[in-house]
């Protein structure tokens, strides 16, 4: 049986107490992971202090940017290990794996060293009375100990999406992986060790969060600042525990992602877009769709393909390449999602396709498996037209004015992102400017470049991550000025 450790000052560390982390596939245990209590989330808040004083905080720019490339290479190198582990801890499809979470996860590492490479510095010439004048800049500094907590539908992609800038910018990190998700987050250590990251940078620290690592590391006053992804209610309180000590965090939370059918649109793409949206990564991607309005005339013809489509999906395991859905991540998420497929049937539903569980055979009948899953008929106030239900499955309703769907996909307390579909791209411009997202796609989706901002409007997020909006979060501006 795999043991998973806690990884502090550079080297892996029992805890308190162990947990069970157990496969989505078939609720097996595949590994006992060491929980860190109070003590080592203080060791490892301790080290990575120690560390911004010592060689890393001593190094320049352009050698930490060499280690950083160092730690993308190392992913590359052992990216096998990688997958393996992900795809374990996740279930998910192989074939989305090696696409998507870990040539992100590498990648996440050369794009912030590519970013801080080239930050430009500001700088003005002012002019004194006694005519000497002055020399006015701005410098960036690390912000110090970062607190980095992670969800696990995209467990290395997204813990790197911080590591990378944090680390990028001189701080050191404090990483709370998702309890779920602890296996890429330890092999990293591995790789840190490999390249020559000086001991403490990168710590890691396993648990849960109330009680348990999450609390105890968003609440340890040496930490000084917070990034989370996660859900909405969570951060919430990691937004609490961080006004102690009045430290800046940075939230990406949950959505109820529209997406706009326009009856001119490519239907080819829109189809293809939408099933991706709708049920990649078995509908656990916090940019996902669950709301799908579809322009009138094309909207028996729009449900038809896409429950084709959805009908089509191979349930499987990761190592089949033909597998097109995996199960969710656990027996308590599975609990959840049935709890919307049953609720939905109550609010009165047509179930298009789905709405149970899939047949599987042997002990994968004991796994996390539900079917993709689509609904009609309801209306907009349904529970599962308003929640953030994470798994996958979708409700489409017709509109019949652009006016009319630019409303009904404002109407939630959510704003994380959109999808346009139209071949009007005046018509894609207009509707993108009035959707309250902060990311609003146009005949794609996931479809971006790293250094544009990424973040959540309403209650979706607080702040922006991604090229220079990153430096923002994890560096401490300075404003020097110097009289000649
Ligand atoms: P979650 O909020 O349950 O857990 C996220 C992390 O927070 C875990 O590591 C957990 O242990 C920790 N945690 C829980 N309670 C805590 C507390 N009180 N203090 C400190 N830490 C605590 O989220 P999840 O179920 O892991 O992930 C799914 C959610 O994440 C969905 O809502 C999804 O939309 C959201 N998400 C958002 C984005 C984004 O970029 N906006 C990306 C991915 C996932
Ligand atoms: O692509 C990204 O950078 C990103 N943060 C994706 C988030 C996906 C949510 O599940």
């Amino acid at each position: 049986m795999k043991q998973i450790r806690n990884f502090i000052n550079g080297e892996f560390v029992s805890g308190s107490k162990m947990f069970e982390k157990r496969s989505p596939l078939n609720n097996a245990v595949i590994a006992q992971v060491c929980e860190a209590g109070k003590d080592e989330v203080d060791f490892a808040v301790r080290a990575a202090r120690a560390a911004l004083h010592g060689p890393w905080g001593k190094l320049v720019v352009a050698d930490r940017v060499d280690l950083l490339y160092g730690v993308a290479n190392e992913i590359v190198r052992r990216f096998d290990e990688f997958l393996e582990a992900e795809c374990a801890d996740t279930g998910k499809p192989m074939s989305l794996a090696r696409h998507i979470d870990i040539p992100r996860g590498a990648a996440n590492f050369k794009i912030f060293a590519d970013v801080v490479k080239n930050v430009p510095t500001e700088f003005f010439e002012l002019a004194t009375p006694d005519g000497r004048g002055a020399l006015n800049y701005a410098t960036r500094s690390p912000i110090g100990v970062v607190g980095i907590v992670c969800p696990w539908n995209l467990p290395l992609l997204l813990m790197t999406w911080k590591a990378g800038p944090a680390l990028a910018c001189g701080n050191t990190i404090v990483v709370k992986p998702s309890e779920e998700t602890p296996q890429t987050a330890a092999l990293l250590g591995e790789v840190m060790n490999a390249v020559g990251i000086p001991k403490g940078v990168y710590n890691v620290v396993h648990g849960f969060g109330p009680a348990s690592a999450g609390e105890f590391l968003t609440t340890h006053q040496g930490v000084n600042a917070i990034t989370f992804t996660g859900e909405t209610r969570t951060g919430a309180a990691i937004m609490k525990a961080a006004a102690d000590g009045a430290r800046p965090v940075s939230l990406e939370m949950g959505g109820k992602n529209p997406a706009i059918v326009f009856a001119d649109c490519d239907f080819e793409a829109a189809i293809e877009g939408t099933m991706r949206s709708a049920f990649s990564n078995c509908g656990q991607v916090c940019l996902g769709t669950e709301r799908v309005y579809v322009e009138r005339p094309i909207f028996d013809k729009f449900v038809a393909a896409l429950k084709q489509g959805a009908e089509n999906l191979k349930v499987g395991v990761p190592g089949d390449p033909a597998t097109g859905i995996g199960p969710l991540i656990s027996l308590e998420h599975k609990a959840k999602v049935l709890s919307y497929y049953r609720k939905a049937k109550e609010e009165g539903a047509t179930v298009v396709t789905g709405g149970g569980v899939p047949n599987m055979s042997g002990d994968l009948a004991d796994g996390a498996w539900v079917q993709p899953t689509i609904w009609t008929g309801l209306s907009d106030d349904a529970a599962v037209c308003r929640e953030e239900i994470f798994g996958p499955c979708c409700h489409i309703s017709p509109f019949d004015s652009e006016d009319e769907v630019i409303r009904r996909a404002n109407d939630t307390t959510y704003g994380l992102s959109a999808a346009i579909w139209t071949t009007n791209l005046q018509r894609g411009h207009r509707v993108a400017a009035k959707i309250e997202a902060g990311l609003v796609w146009v005949n794609s989706w996931f479809l971006r470049d790293l250094r544009t901002p990424f973040g959540g409007a309403k209650q979706s997020g607080i702040g922006r991550e991604g090229g220079v909006h990153s430096l923002e979060f994890y560096t401490e501006l300075k404003n020097i000025c110097v009289k000649l």
